[in-house]
């Protein structure tokens, strides 16, 4: 039994998975949290990971995927940085018998046979959740009510995804108006930028709808500068519910936010581990998420681990 225990020790099902991971970027509190959570989860899942940063750019991206193509890794996972153009590189790790696996943001694929599964949230949803925040908040209203809107990285599936259901949700109050908006590519510098050119053109601006808390952090700091009040003067709704979106929240300067879960990497190496093994897994792998108003963002905030 000793011997056999032995054989079995050495042979494949002990053999360490080599994960090719191409990550976005390091653009928000939201991935900083996303990339530890892959690394912790890779490292307890004994994987050997490889991990490339693409810095928002697709053609890294695809360069990287290229390279963990010619090095045979196991598997390949990534979060693409837009939607659309992936066919041609994901054809070669098709070809090339590699699994790849989407987490975080999708990809506008026709051929779904490109990739095992997408792990991540639904971005519309997300999206819906904010307008029906603002609709409930307006629902008396007589007035129109002026919204600015940062969108997040032009093209990516949160940027689309998080516009077009928050566009639909309001749509059903003809008060509610988008009156500008622009990328803050998901970053606090931007943002800022971004939210002080509004301020500049437009007077009247009731109501921020930031695409994550990154950006509405960086709006905020446009906001006081101008020497209005966030969360007063202007209501702000952002996504994510990263800590210092929460912080923000609890200090009422951000009225509702939208989570996003960035802690994606057990139900990645799962994944990883099943597809390696051979194993058929769902195609679509949803992340469970909740909303937080200011009060519940206090409450929330000491027990929050990113
Ligand atoms: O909301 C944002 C990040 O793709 C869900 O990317 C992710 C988004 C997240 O930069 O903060």
């Amino acid at each position: 039994a000793a011997a056999q225990e032995t054989a079995s020790g050495s042979g494949d099902g002990d053999k360490k998975i080599t994960l090719g991971f191409s990550q976005v970027g390091a653009e928000s509190g939201w991935r900083t949290a996303n990339t530890k959570s892959i690394q912790e989860s890779a490292k307890e899942a004994g994987f050997d990971l490889k991990f490339s940063d693409a810095q928002q750019k697709q053609e890294n991206q695809i360069k990287a995927i290229r390279s963990f193509i010619q090095q045979k890794v196991d598997v390949i996972a990534f979060s693409p940085v837009v939607e659309s153009g992936w066919d041609t590189v994901l054809k070669e790790a098709k070809d090339a018998g590699i699994p790849v696996i989407l987490t975080d943001r999708a990809v506008d694929s026709a051929d779904t046979s490109l990739y095992k599964t997408f792990i991540g949230s639904d971005f519309i949803e997300e999206g819906k959740k904010a307008g029906q925040w603002l609709v409930d908040q307006y629902k008396d209203t007589q007035e129109d009510v002026n919204i600015v809107e940062l969108q997040g990285t032009t093209g990516s599936a949160p940027a689309n995804d998080r516009k077009a259901g928050f566009q639909d949700t309001i749509a059903s109050n003809p008060k509610l108006k988008i009156i500008a908006s622009q990328t803050g590519d998901f970053t606090r510098a931007k943002g800022k930028e971004v939210m002080q050119a509004f301020l500049k053109a437009h007077k009247d601006i009731d109501v921020l709808y930031a695409h994550n808390d990154d950006m509405a952090l960086g709006a905020i700091q446009a906001i006081e500068a101008a020497g209005l009040v966030p969360g007063k003067d202007i209501i702000i709704i952002s996504v994510d519910a990263v800590k210092d979106g929460m912080q923000a929240a609890a200090d009422g300067k951000i009225n509702f936010i939208v989570e996003c879960n960035p802690l994606l990497g057990p139900q990645l190496m799962e994944a990883a581990q099943a597809v390696v093994a051979g194993k058929e897994i769902d195609a679509r792998i949803v992340t469970n998420e909740t909303t937080f108003t200011s009060e519940q963002a206090k409450e929330a905030l000491p027990s929050r681990q990113y």
